[in-house]
């Protein structure tokens, strides 16, 4: 049986500064990803921390964080069959410099840290990404 699966994706603040929004939710609309709920803002530092709290052992995760809550950020809701997984290849690696041709991180992203879009990489972690900007009735639907 097939499923509908929900997923987290944010445009960063890498593409938001380089106009990227339109493009990109093109892409998720030619995928097939429906948007369920959208919202453009700015976290705090703080938000950040608490966002990424998994990585904050890692060396990176000061300037991540930083970088994150440095200006403007859509967060979007989207529902698919297999959206978690779909979203990651349309995506495209982490580092840009191998993420495939025809992926967003391969047109958009100009560094590890500067890479243009999230994506949640599990169901547990999507539960918490969506409920972390949207409240339960922005994703009644
Ligand atoms: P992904 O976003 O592809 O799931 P993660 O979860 O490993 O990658 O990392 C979360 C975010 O942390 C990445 N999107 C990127 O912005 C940043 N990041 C990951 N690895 C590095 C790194 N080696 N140096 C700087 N930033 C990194």
């Amino acid at each position: 049986m097939k499923t509908l699966q929900r997923t987290l994706t944010i445009i960063k603040p890498d593409a938001v500064r380089r106009n990227a929004i339109g493009d990109i939710i093109e892409q998720f609309e030619k995928h097939g990803f429906h948007i369920l709920s959208m919202k453009m803002l700015e976290i705090s530092k703080h938000q950040a921390e608490q966002f990424y709290a998994v990585h904050a052992s890692r060396p990176f995760y000061d300037s991540l964080t930083n970088f994150m809550s440095s200006g403007p950020i859509v967060a979007l809701a989207l529902e698919k069959e297999n959206a978690i997984a779909d979203l990651r290849e349309l995506m495209g690696a982490t580092n840009p410099g191998i993420a495939k041709e025809g992926t967003i991180r391969k047109k958009w992203a100009s560094s590890i840290e500067s890479n243009a879009i999230h994506g949640s990489d599990a169901e547990d972690t999507a539960h918490f990404e969506l409920s972390f900007f949207f409240a339960g009735y922005e994703l009644a639907k």
